[in-house]
Parts: C-alpha cells; structure tokens; sequence
C-alpha cells in the first residue's frame, strides 16, 4: 500500500508541499526578494533535490502547484464532458483533473444501476428508443453537454446532451446528477447541432446532420433534392417539470444540406440562432460506382451556408398553426420558413465546423476546417443586410446575404480551425486541428475597450498533443466568461502516456490562461480512457447545489416526490395476488428486510425497495443474481424493479455497496420453488 501512495496522481502531497517551498525558492532567487521563512529552510532543500531527481524544471514545479487540491479541499470548477461513444457524461474537477463520477446517460451504467432494472432507468432508456419493441438502444454518441442557462449565464441546475449517432437529446437534473429523460428526433436520425440552449433555456436546439427523408421513409439517393431534407428542432424545456415538452416543440424543414454545429444568439443577438452547414454541393457519395467520394464532393465549392434563424419569428409561426405535423411533431415547411422570413443564408468559408456566438451576441465566428481563417459576422451587419433585403437565393429559394456585408472581420490563425471560446478580457480562443494548437486572439470592435490592442489579431499559440477538437473555457459560451481555465480535448495522446495496446486514450489539456498576450502555460495532461468526448463546459463549482440525500424518505427520482411504493420501517411485506408477487423492502446498516423472499416459478415479480438513510453518503445496492439486476439505493430513494420468475433455485441477493462493517451480512435469500 505505501509504495503505490508514492505514485499517486498527479503529485502526492508531500511533492507538492515541497515543491510549493521549492518555487518560493525559486521565485526569491530570482526576484532577490525575501527570504523563505526559515523555519522552511530544510524543506526547500528537499524539493530541490525532488525536483532535480524527478527531473522537474521550474515550469513543472509551478504546473504542480497550480493543479494541485489537497486532501479535503475541493476544486473550483467543475467541468461536465461528453462521454463520446460511452454516451456517458464525465464529472471532472478542476484544476485538479479528478474524475469525480460517470454519469449513466444513453449507456446502461452499473454501479448506479442504470439499465440494468431500476423501472426508472429502464423507462427513460425505453422512451429513449424510436422502437423499443424491437430494440431498447443501449449506447449512445455524445457530443455537446449543454448547461442550463439564466440569463445567459449557466444556474447549475440542468445539463442537455446530445446523441448523434440517433439524433437524440437527453436532460440530465443537476440536483442529482441523474438522467431524466431521453428524447428521440421524430423527424431525424442523426444530429450533430445540438445541444445548446437559447439564454434561459426556453428552447433547446437540435440541428440535424446527415440529410435524409424526414418522415423516416425510403427514398432512393437520385431522388436526393426531392425528398431528402435537413432539419433543426427546437425543444421547449419547461423548467418546473424538467423536461422537453414535443407538444410545445417545433422543428424546421431545411435543405439537404448536411447541418453542422449551431449556436443560439445572446444578447445582441437573442432571439436569432445560427447553424453550419457542409454539403451545399449535395454529393451523394457512391466511391465504388466511380462517383466522387464524399470526401473531396462535399468540398467542391469555395463556400457552404451560414444559416441564420430568427428564433421568435419561428416561435410565433409554429404557435398561430405554421407547421404541419410529422411523426408527431410540429414542422414549419421550407416554403413557410422562407414566406415568413425566419431562415436566411451567409456564405461562409468551405466545410465549415464551429460556430460561436461572442459573449456580448454581437460576433458570430465560423471556423472552416480548410480555411487557416476565422470568420467573424456581425449581428448589426446582418441585421441590416435583412432590412436591405437585397438578396441572392439557393435553389430552394432561401434568401443568401452577401459575405462582404456581414462580415466584419477575418482573422488568419493556423490550419484546421474548428471550435472557438471566449475569455472574460475580450480573447477568443480558436482550437486548430491540423496546427495541434490554441490560437488565442483578440476580438476588436466592441471590445476595443477590453483589449489593450483593439485589433482583431492572433496573439498566441500554444502547442497542444494532439489533433484538438473542441477546447472549452470557464463559462467561455456564456455572457460571462471566467477565462482562468482552458481545456484542450485532443483526439490523439500519441507519446503522452504508457503504452496500453493500440486502442489509446484521448488527452485532455489543462491550460492555464490567466496571463495575457502570448503567455499561455500548459499545466496537466489527462488521459481519457473512455470513448471520444467531443466537448465539455465548465461551471463554477459554487453554483451547483446538488442534494446530500434525497429530500424525504420513499423520494422517486424520475417524479421528483414521494414514491406511492415508498416503504417505511416496520411496513415491509410481500403481497400476492395470484401470479403477481409484489415485495416492499427496506435497506439500512446493514439489513435488508425482509430477508427472506420465497415465491413460486412463473411468478412475476415486483420489488419495491426504500433506502431509509438520511446520512451523507449511506448508500446501498442490491444484486439479484442471475437475472441481470442491480440497483445503486441512495438514501432516501425508492427504486422499483421487476422480473419474471422463470428459473427455480436459491439466489442471495446482496448489498453491493460496502456500506458498514457488517456490509457481508446484508444479504437475503430469494427462494425460487419449482
Ligand atoms: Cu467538432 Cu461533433 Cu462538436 Cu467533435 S464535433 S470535435
Ligand atoms: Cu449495505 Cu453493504
């Protein structure tokens, strides 16, 4: 045990303590400032000789010291990643790197038991499923985890994510970190733009990805123009219930352009909301029939579509009878869209990918994969450009602004810009894939009084390892960014690690961003071991305030109140009616009861049971085995789970949590008589 401590990452504390002396150490020698405190003295000695034997230059020792959170104390952001194709959502804390939990989302997870009985879990992955009497879908892509927003600002209370591998978007309550509710895109099959949420969450947005029928029908690809579309979806999300409505919900029909990343407006630009699109060339693919691959037809013009909605427009449509109805869904036709003057176009440079609303809602930047640029349009030009009404159209008849109208800035940062963040002191921060690389660079314009250089101008790089996608920055998509923190989600670690076989992690960067101009220090590299995560945000760890333990004893996490199965101690019971076997168990240090559960072969079974704890931390779980069940029982809740009784026999079920000393005794016997 004492030699792994050693190990421990990613500085144990006596390493740190040390080392803290040590750049006191180092910081006097060269300021020639005060001595250290001589009390001190012979520690300074000792984390020079650790550094020195560690090999550690003064740029590690002081990443140490700025990542490290003692035992006890606990960081100051914390940072919510999707999953990638886990379709899970990470918590991790900041700086420190820690992994705090996994959260169980489109995946079945079972340590807190979801997917695997609990009826609550189980109903959420069911609806979460387009046809779950053919297949209950168990996995997920997650792309873009989405904090609630109040006033443009996260609140801590909801997070949103999305599946691109099934358009889907799933809500996840920040009061427990459980996922709520899955939702399934009526009218698509995969998305890509979403989730992002207007400024106080009223509309969560869905932007499809690769066009197909909407109506989920077949259409063979020489009927591409005609019957194949593209599609955004605006979720209403009604706060009090904390879920998205599809009645209140409406979606627009699109070309079959392939829509990408969308953004909503904020501030200047509330009300608006902006997608990418790729494929304004409507390849089709078909490398084997001598067709040009989609990878070089998708990029054959100079330029593909900005488009640019007018949300409360939209709104206003889909609420006075706009839409005809798809699959259940409320869908304002392209023809209506285009009539009432809530779809516009912006040219925008080739395959584009991120595009990010700045935090005053006055710059939208697009960066193009193949364009070493980032594009910056401005809302008043836009605004204006619409009043001008002096438009070209697509082929579909959407109106397409003119590029050198709305733009008011192009800045040159390196290859392969993708996503873009902002810093509280009017930095933008520019992730590029091919350079391996943050840009940081100054927004002019209406930060001129921010910046001490009122340019739009790079003004730093910094290497990342390797091939970043996303890069995210405290509050850095909200009307209120922190900066301090940036994290690089660099799709290749290469040499960062050990060796683990073929199959390596992702690499997150931690980079510290306080100090401005080119000063941009990167301080720890954390290896993700779990699918890819695309994107994260990260929140101010004072502005979550999730339950210690549920409210009230019998507490439902999926109604938010007291479960009617909810069992008190002293109820416990086992009802039968016929067939039907229904128990009422309590959990608690360290006794389950009834211990005994004896029923027949064929019955069918449902098992209530109530953590009764109201400590911090007292949790139990249950595994029933041979029949795929566990349960994670948190104090306070009430979990239901059934199963039919096919196989005679004697199961224990079993706590699986160890929760007191006498944790190996909580066990019963489950008594199947043929
Ligand atoms: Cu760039 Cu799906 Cu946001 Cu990944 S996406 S990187
Ligand atoms: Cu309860 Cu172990």
């Amino acid at each position: 045990m004492k030699a792994k401590r050693w190990f421990s990452p990613p500085v144990t504390a006596v390493l740190a303590l040390v080392l803290m002396v040590g750049v006191i150490f180092f910081t006097s020698c060269r300021d020639g400032g005060d001595a250290a405190p001589a009390a001190t003295t012979g520690l300074t000695q000792d984390a020079q000789a650790i550094a020195n034997e560690r090999g550690l230059s003064p740029a590690d020792v002081t990443a140490a010291l700025k990542t490290y959170v003692p035992s006890g104390q606990h960081d100051d952001y914390i940072m919510f990643s999707s999953g990638g194709h886990a379709g899970q959502v990470f918590v991790i804390g900041m700086p420190s790197m820690r992994l705090l939990k996994t959260i169980g989302v489109f995946t079945p997870e079972p340590w807190q038991g979801w997917g695997y009985g609990d009826m609550n879990s189980m109903n959420v992955l069911r609806e979460g499923s387009r046809n779950p009497d053919e297949h209950i879908i168990t996995w997920g892509d997650t792309h873009h985890p989405a904090l609630s927003e109040t006033d443009g600002d996260y609140d801590g209370e909801y997070l949103f994510i999305n599946d691109k591998a099934h358009a889907r978007i799933a809500v996840i309550s920040l009061k427990d970190f459980k996922t709520k509710q899955i939702v399934p895109n009526p009218i698509a099959l995969s998305n890509h733009g979403g989730a992002f949420v207007t400024p106080n969450t009223e509309w969560v947005i869905e932007g499809g990805h690769y066009a197909a029928p909407l109506s989920g029908d077949y259409a063979p690809l020489s009927e591409y123009e005609a019957q194949y579309r593209g599609m955004i979806t605006l979720w209403k999300f009604d706060r009090e219930i904390g879920r998205l409505v599809q009645d209140d919900s409406f979606a627009i029909e699109l070309p079959p352009y392939w829509q990408d990343l969308c953004d909503a407006g904020k501030l200047a630009s509330d009300g608006w909301v902006f997608c990418n699109s790729f494929n304004t060339e409507m390849a089709k693919g078909g490398v084997e029939k001598g067709n040009l691959p989609f990878e070089s037809g998708v990029s054959q013009y100079d330029t593909d579509l900005l488009h640019v909605i007018h949300l409360e427009r939209a709104v206003e449509v889909a609420q006075n009878g706009g839409t005809v109805e798809m699959n259940g869904l409320s869908v304002i036709p392209l023809e209506t869209a285009i009539s009432e003057g809530l779809l516009y176009f912006i040219p925008e440079p080739k395959s584009p990918h991120g595009v990010d609303v700045s935090p005053t809602g006055e710059y939208i930047v697009v960066a193009g994969k193949l364009d070493p640029h980032v594009t910056i349009y401005g809302m008043t030009e836009i605004k204006e450009a619409i009043e001008r009404g002096n438009f070209d159209y697509d082929e579909f008849g959407v109106p397409i602004l003119d590029f050198d109208e709305t733009v008011v800035a192009r800045v040159e940062l390196g290859l392969g810009p993708l996503h873009t963040q902002f810093g509280p002191d009017g930095y933008a921060y520019t992730s590029l894939f091919l350079d391996s690389a943050v840009s940081r660079w100054t927004l002019g314009g209406a930060y001129a009084d921010l910046n001490d250089d009122p340019e739009w101008e790079m003004v730093g790089k910094i290497s990342v390892h390797y091939n970043i996608g996303h890069l995210t920055v405290a509050h850095g998509d909200t009307v209120n960014p922190h900066g301090k923190y940036l994290v690089a989600l660099n799709k290749w670690a290469v040499d960062r690690f050990q060796n683990v076989g073929p199959l390596l992690p992702q690499n997150f960067q931690l980079i510290d961003i306080s100090q401005p101009g080119d000063q941009m220090q990167l301080l720890y590299d954390m290896p993700i071991g779990v699918g890819e995560p695309h994107y994260a945000q990260i929140i101010s760890a004072d502005l979550l305030d999730p339950w210690e333990v549920y409210p009230e004893v019998g507490w439902d996490a999926q109604t938010n109140t007291i479960s009617p199965n909810a069992t008190f101690q002293g109820e416990e019971r086992i009802v039968r009616d016929g067939n039907n076997v229904e128990i009422f168990m309590t959990s608690v240090r360290s006794r389950f009861v009834p211990e005994h559960v004896e029923i027949r072969q064929g019955d069918k079974v449902t098992w209530h049971i109530t953590n009764v704890e109201r400590a911090y931390d007292a949790i139990h779980g249950i595994a029933v085995p041979e029949y795929n069940i566990h349960i994670s029982l948190e104090p306070g809740e009430t979990v239901t789970f059934e199963f039919e009784a096919t196989r005679p026999g004697v199961f224990s079920y079993y706590c699986t949590e160890f929760c007191s000393a006498l944790h190996l005794e909580m066990k019963g016997y489950l008594l199947v008589q043929p």
